[in-house]
Order: structure tokens, then C-alpha cells, then sequence
């Protein structure tokens, strides 16, 4: 790729395979859906199989099912398998049968009569909250409220992730005006978040919700500088009300635990690359792993 501007689209776009651009999502890219190679998708013991990654996606499933076991849901129970989406794991043909469209999180109940396949984050979420009857409102105009706040994470985040994120922190170039387009629009959201939050101790008021759960593993990561570390550039300690919303949810004993499932980087004692049992929080984390592999 010519990373030099200006520069003039052809009249049809053609994907040059194994053409470095220098950008660090180039070799899982393509313009074609569908399954790469053959590759089963292994199950666990738990009526939930979980196929994902500790991204802000990944992580809003398993904050949710930590938070309805901490509730002593015991069917919430579950198995974490780890994604590789840098190995190109999501284009296995095992993952695409359960998404088809290859990306985490991905999710299999097996205590339907037929395993019921869920894909897409704010999907996952509502699912499992309308199977478990937790964290969303039952009262019609909260539930309205909630389910809004839940499809505007979903239509919103791209414009972070793929937009500000992408071009602040993987691009492999910095280009002034994809920058200052995609902060301009995530500025604006975090000011939506922050007036929204300033008369309500949640999203949806009073109760912790999905809404929460969607939002706060990227706006709250976000302004907690756990992601893109952007938070100085993005002016974070001026949005007042969102940090206090942060800070609060971040000291939930779930959400905490939720980020460290299937995470393979950070500090060794918050990785937890697999997760199939609640005791793996306390002797599967990578430090003790490689603790034990070292003779130490
Ligand atoms: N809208 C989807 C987005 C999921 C998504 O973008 N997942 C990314 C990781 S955060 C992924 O799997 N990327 C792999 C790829 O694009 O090949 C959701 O919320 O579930």
C-alpha cells in the first residue's frame, strides 16, 4: 500500500492477497465471508460454550456471566475457549457454523433441546438476560429504555473501535483527518454518556443493566485508559459523571473477573486464557501456569 496522499480509488477495487499495507489487522482481512479451513470447535462440560476473546466485545459476555453466577445462577455456568483471531481462528469451520459472520464472541446453549446458536455481543447479552431473567428491566418503559441504550451501543461503538481506535492507535500511518472525524464523533458520544449519567446512577437509572454491561467494557475501559490509551488525548477527567459510572463498575467483583477470561495480554495474574470452572480464577491464571512450568 502507498501510504502517501492524495490518493485516487481505481475504477474497481481488487484485493491484492499477501500485500503487506503495514496495518496490523492486513493478514485476517479479506472481502469474503465463509469458512477458511476445517476446524472443530471443541466442548466443554457447561450447557454454555463460550468461543471468544477478552476484546471489549468479548469481555461484555463474560462480565455478563460472571455477574448472573455471582446472582447464584448456576446454569450461567460456562466454558471460555480463546479465539485467535490474529491465527485467523474465527474463519475455522467449526466457529462459522455458530457465527457466520467470524467474529468473537461467539456462544452455544447446549441445554436447548437442540443446541441454540447466539452471535453478535448485544444478542449474546440479551439472550442470556431474557433466559436467566436478570438485568433487564421488567417494568415496559425501562425495558425500552434499556433495550435502547443496548442497540446504541452497538450502532455506536464502531465509530470508536473501528474509527477512533483504528486510526489513533493501529493505523500504520496518522492521518490528521480520519483522527480528528473519528474524535470528533467519540467526543461526542462520551459527552452523550456523561450528561446521561448525570442525573442517573446507571444507563437505565437506578438498576445495573446490560445496557451497562454493553457499554462499559469500551466507554468505560475507554476513560479508564484500559483501551487505545487515550484517555489524555480525549480529555477523559472532563467527563465527570462517566468516570464515576466507570470507577463504580469497575469495583464489581464480576466485571473485574469478566476481563480476565480468555485475556492474553496484561499483567500475568489478570489472564485467564480458558475458563471452565469458577476455581480457575484463583489457580489457572498465567502466572500461576507458568509459575508451575518453571520448576520454581
Ligand atoms: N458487532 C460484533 C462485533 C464483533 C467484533 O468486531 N469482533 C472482533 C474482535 S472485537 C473480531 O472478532 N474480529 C475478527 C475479524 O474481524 O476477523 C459484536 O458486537 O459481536
Amino acid at each position: 500500500m502507498d501510504t502517501n496522499l492524495p490518493y485516487e480509488p481505481a475504477k474497481v477495487w481488487k484485493w491484492e492477497m499477501g500485500t503487506e499495507n503495514g496495518g496490523k489487522f492486513a493478514k485476517i482481512n479479506r472481502p469474503v465471508a465463509g469458512a477458511t479451513h476445517d476446524q472443530e470447535l471443541p466442548v466443554g462440560k457447561h450447557p454454555l460454550q463460550l468461543y471468544s476473546l477478552s476484546t471489549p466485545n468479548g469481555v461484555k459476555v463474560t462480565i455478563m456471566l460472571e455477574e448472573l453466577l455471582a446472582l447464584g445462577i448456576g446454569e450461567a455456568e460456562y466454558d471460555a475457549w480463546r479465539i485467535s483471531i490474529d491465527d485467523g481462528e474465527q474463519f475455522g469451520s467449526g466457529f462459522v457454523d455458530i457465527n457466520p459472520n467470524s467474529k468473537i464472541p461467539a456462544l452455544m446453549d447446549h441445554s436447548t433441546p437442540t443446541p441454540t446458536r447466539v452471535f453478535e455481543s448485544g444478542s449474546i447479552l440479551l439472550y442470556l438476560a431474557e433466559k436467566h431473567g436478570a438485568f433487564l428491566p421488567s417494568d415496559p418503559a425501562l425495558r425500552a429504555e434499556c433495550l435502547s441504550w443496548l442497540f446504541w451501543q452497538m450502532g455506536a461503538t464502531p465509530y470508536l473501535g473501528g474509527g477512533f481506535g483504528h486510526f489513533y492507535t493501529y493505523a500504520p500511518v496518522k492521518i490528521e483527518y480520519c483522527i480528528d472525524r473519528f474524535t470528533m464523533e467519540v467526543k461526542r458520544q462520551l459527552d452523550l454518556l456523561d450528561r446521561r449519567l448525570a442525573g442517573n446512577q446507571y444507563m437505565c437509572g437506578d438498576e445495573y443493566t446490560i445496557a451497562d454491561i454493553a457499554i462499559w467494557p469500551w466507554y468505560g475501559a475507554l476513560i479508564l485508559n484500559k483501551v487505545y490509551s487515550a484517555a489524555e488525548f480525549l480529555d477523559a477527567p472532563s467527563y465527570k459523571n462517566l468516570g464515576r459510572w466507570a470507577d463504580e463498575i469497575w469495583q464489581r467483583e464480576a466485571v473485574q473477573r469478566g476481563r480476565m477470561v480468555n485475556r492474553a495480554n496484561g499483567p500475568l495474574e489478570e489472564q485467564l486464557r480458558e475458563r471452565h470452572d469458577a476455581d480457575d480464577f484463583a489457580t489457572k491464571t498465567q502466572d500461576k501456569i507458568e509459575g508451575a512450568g518453571s520448576g520454581s
